[in-house]
């Protein structure tokens, strides 16, 4: 279904926000005419009536209505509009690209909210950058006071995210591995993408946070250090609407995809299937061993819909499909997609 081109949409999000720049890049990429609102205390009132309160938020053209959620937004969207889709045609890798934006949302934001409220020289950058956009003209005083309030409230939050110096070993390990592993697939000469030489779902997802982390100072010196090539990679989604390519003929995968689905399967599902346990079982919180080290967070029930998501859509996987992705995420995993 195509819709009239001169119908604007209007995508209130953040600079400083991982979901916003996943949504604003996959909005370029997808060549969808849209105003970027910045989310000010000047428009502030746009937002009144929406609960929760989070960005980034679609306006639609129609009935200016607003909606919530990257995901659920990037899916309407699909509905929306059949140009460019975001969606490869082989539904193996149609199911393991939501696989890892599922794990880039939910996971490596762990990576991206540890790293910008753990260390000095972030805590600092991100407060002030936010306040920044908060009230690009703020008085230092008023400036000052907004960035400590808002970093205060921040590092508040960060064991309910599972951001505790006991978790500090899994979570930057992660981030080491995940930008290695988008450096070697760039520099292997094969498809610049995961399923093609165009984007999908899953470099979005891992767009918003690892963009995210690719300014912050700490995390955008190990990436500078390690994996250049990863943050140029990145900084080539900002605006990919030139971009054009095509979808993998057959089944076969890149050895990095192949790779974040197996991270995936090893950490991200595990993580979830204990949340879910924990949840169902009425306990406050969880542990988990993940390569040897162990993670404990308390439960997150927002967790539960994304693991009952990803079984639905696992269900509805048959044939090849089902036995493609079977053999790439392994037994374990096959039983936590399958025990809905
Ligand atoms: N699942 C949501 C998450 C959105 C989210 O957490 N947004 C953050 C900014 S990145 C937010 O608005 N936080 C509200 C706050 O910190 O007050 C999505 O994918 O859009």
């Amino acid at each position: 279904m195509s819709r009239d081109k001169n119908e604007r949409y209007g995508l209130i999000g953040g600079n400083a926000s991982p979901y916003s720049q996943k949504m604003r890049a996959a909005m370029l990429y997808r060549r969808l005419p849209f105003d970027w609102i910045l989310r000010s205390e000047k428009n502030d009132y746009l937002l009144k009536d929406l609960r929760p309160v989070l960005v980034p938020v679609l306006r639609l053209p129609e009935d200016g209505s607003l909606h919530l959620d990257s995901t659920k937004l990037i899916y309407m969207l699909e509905e929306r509009h059949s140009e460019r889709s975001l969606i490869p045609e082989n539904p193996a890798h149609a199911f393991l690209t939501h696989l890892i934006e599922d794990m880039a949302d939910e996971w490596v934001t762990k990576m991206m909210f540890h790293y910008r409220w753990a260390y000095d020289p972030d805590i600092h950058y991100a407060s002030y950058w936010i306040a920044d956009d908060r009230s690009a003209s703020a008085a230092d005083e008023a400036r000052d006071k907004f960035a400590k309030m808002f970093a205060t409230r921040q590092i508040g939050r960060m064991p309910l995210v599972g951001c505790t110096p006991e978790n500090l070993p899994v979570i930057e390990e992660g981030y080491h591995f995940i930008i290695a592993t988008i450096r070697d697939h760039v520099a292997s000469g094969g498809a610049v993408y995961l399923f093609g030489d165009r984007p999908s779902l899953a470099e979005f997802g891992l767009y918003g946070q690892l963009r995210t982390l690719s300014v912050d100072p700490t995390p955008q010196s190990i990436m500078r250090k390690e994996a250049q090539r990863t943050e140029s990679w990145l900084r080539q989604l900002d605006d990919a609407s030139g971009v054009e390519g095509d979808w993998l003929e057959g089944d076969d995968l890149p050895a990095a995809t192949k790779a974040l689905i197996t991270y995936t399967a090893d950490v991200y599902l595990p993580f979830l299937a204990a949340n879910a346990k924990a949840t169902v079982a009425g306990e406050e919180s969880f542990s988990i061993e993940i390569a040897g080290k162990s993670y404990s967070q308390g439960v997150f029930k927002y967790q539960v819909k994304c693991l009952n998501d990803l079984q639905a859509r696992y269900a509805s996987l048959s044939g090849s499909a089902k036995e493609l992705v079977n053999g790439l995420i392994g037994e374990a995993s096959v039983k936590i997609l399958a025990s809905a």
